[in-house]
C-alpha cells in the first residue's frame, strides 16, 4: 500500500512503522514497564501481578511510568501474553512467569476451551487503554498486543517456562491434529482480542512469537505461521501498523517477509543489514540491541547503540529497540542514556 508522507501529523513510530522518511530513529523497549523501575516494584510489593493487570487505573499507571521518565516514542499497554487466555478456562498463577495449574493435554480440556468474547473475556483491557489514551501526549501512540498462537500453545501444554519446551515439543509432534485445534482456537481469541485493543484505542499491534525459534522452517511452516497470517490477515482492515516479532527467527524470515506484517522485529542475534536483505525493504524492522548489552560501560554501550542505529539505518522504516525484553537488573539511567543516543545520534545514520 502506498501511503503519503505527513510527517507533520503522524507519530514518528507510525511513520517508521510504515518505511516512511523521519527526521530521527524512535525508540521504545520491550518490557519498558517493569521490574527495573523503582516505581513499578513500588506498586507490585502492594499488588500481585495478576491483579496489576486487571485493575485498570494501576494497569494504566504502570504503562505511563516509563513514558513519564523516558524520551520514549511510543508506550505498551501493560498486561501480559497470558491475559486473555485466563478467560478460555485455564487457571494460572505468575511466580514470575505464568504457571498454568492444568497443563492441556488431552482432547476434552481441549473441547472444554472456551473462546469467549473480548468485551466479556478481558473488560478491563479495553478499560485501562481507554485511560492510557486520556493520559499519554497525543505524539506518543499506544502499542497493544497479543502472544502468537504457537508461544501460547508452548505455555498452555508445557504449563510453564522452559528452554527447550521439551513437553510442548512432543505434544506437537505427538498429537499434530490436537496442537492444530488449541492453535485455532488460540488465533480466534487472539484476533477478537487485538480488535478489541485497536477499537479502545490502540494505535499499532504487536504479536509476540516469543519461541518462534524454537521451531525448524518447516515445522513453524506447518503450526506457527498460519495462525500469524490469519491474524494479520483479518486486522488488515483496521489500517493501523501490524508488528511481528518471532524471536530467535533468523532461519524463519524468508517465511515471515511474506506474513503481511508492516514491521518485523529482529532479536541481537541477527544483524538488522541481514534481517532487511532478506525482508526487503517494504518491511520496517524494530531492534534490536542485546538487552545485556545495558550492562557494558557507557562508552562501550554508545558504540554498541551506534551500531544497529548503522545497520538499521540504510533505509526508513528502522524503529529502535532491544532485540528482546530489557533484564531486571538493568540501570534505569542506561535507559536513559540509550533514549537520548538514539535521538541524538540517528540522523547521522539515515541514508
Ligand atoms: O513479577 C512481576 O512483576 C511480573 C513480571 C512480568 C511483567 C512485568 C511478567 C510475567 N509479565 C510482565 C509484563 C509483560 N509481559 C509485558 C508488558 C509490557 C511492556 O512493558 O513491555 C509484555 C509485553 C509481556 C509479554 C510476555 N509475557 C511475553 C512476550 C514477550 C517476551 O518477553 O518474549 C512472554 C513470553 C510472557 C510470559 C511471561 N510473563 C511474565 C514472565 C516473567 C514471562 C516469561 C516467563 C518464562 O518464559 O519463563
Amino acid at each position: 500500500m502506498t501511503r503519503s508522507s505527513n510527517l507533520e501529523a503522524e507519530p514518528l513510530f507510525i511513520s517508521a512503522c510504515y518505511c516512511k522518511p523521519t527526521s530521527r530513529t524512535p525508540v521504545w523497549i520491550m518490557r519498558q514497564a517493569g521490574r527495573y523501575l523503582p516505581e513499578y516494584r513500588k506498586i507490585r510489593s502492594q499488588v500481585d501481578f495478576l491483579t496489576l493487570t486487571k485493575t485498570p487505573d494501576l494497569a494504566a499507571e504502570v504503562t505511563l511510568q516509563p513514558i513519564r521518565r523516558f524520551d520514549l516514542d511510543a508506550a505498551i499497554l501493560f498486561s501480559d501474553i497470558m491475559t486473555p487466555v485466563e478467560g478460555m478456562g485455564v487457571g494460572m498463577e505468575f511466580n514470575p512467569g505464568p504457571i498454568v495449574s492444568e497443563p492441556i493435554r488431552t482432547a476434552s480440556q481441549i473441547d472444554a476451551l472456551r473462546v469467549p468474547d473480548a468485551d466479556e473475556n478481558v473488560p478491563f483491557v479495553a478499560e485501562t487503554i481507554k485511560i492510557i489514551r486520556q493520559e499519554l501526549p497525543s505524539t506518543i501512540p499506544l502499542i497493544g498486543f497479543a502472544g502468537a498462537p504457537f508461544t501460547l500453545f508452548t505455555y498452555l501444554v508445557e504449563g510453564q517456562g522452559s528452554k527447550t519446551f521439551s513437553q510442548a515439543r512432543s505434544f506437537l509432534f505427538s498429537e499434530p491434529e490436537l496442537s492444530l485445534r488449541i492453535l485455532e482456537k488460540l488465533t480466534d481469541v487472539m484476533i477478537q482480542y487485538l480488535r478489541t485493543q485497536a477499537q479502545a484505542g490502540a494505535q499499532a499491534l504487536m504479536i509476540f512469537d516469543s519461541w518462534a525459534g524454537l521451531l525448524s522452517v518447516e515445522d513453524y511452516r506447518a503450526f506457527a505461521y498460519p495462525s500469524v497470517c490469519r491474524i494479520i490477515k483479518s486486522l488488515g482492515h483496521l489500517d493501523i501498523p501490524l508488528i511481528y516479532f518471532p524471536n530467535q527467527g533468523a532461519s524463519l524470515l524468508g517465511t515471515v517477509k511474506d506474513c503481511g506484517a508492516d514491521v518485523v522485529g529482529i532479536d541481537w542475534r541477527t544483524s538488522l543489514s541481514a534481517a532487511r536483505e532478506v525482508l526487503g525493504s517494504e518491511v520496517a524492522v524494530q531492534g534490536n540491541l542485546d538487552p545485556m548489552a545495558l550492562f557494558s560501560s557507557k562508552k562501550d554501550l554508545g558504540s554498541k547503540i551506534d551500531n544497529v542505529l548503522k545497520q538499521g539505518g540504510s533505509g526508513p522504516g528502522h524503529i529502535f529497540n532491544l532485540g528482546h525484553g530489557i533484564d531486571r537488573m538493568t540501570d534505569p539511567d542506561r535507559v536513559a542514556f540509550l533514549v537520548e543516543r538514539v535521538r541524538e545520534r540517528s540522523q547521522a545514520y539515515m541514508l
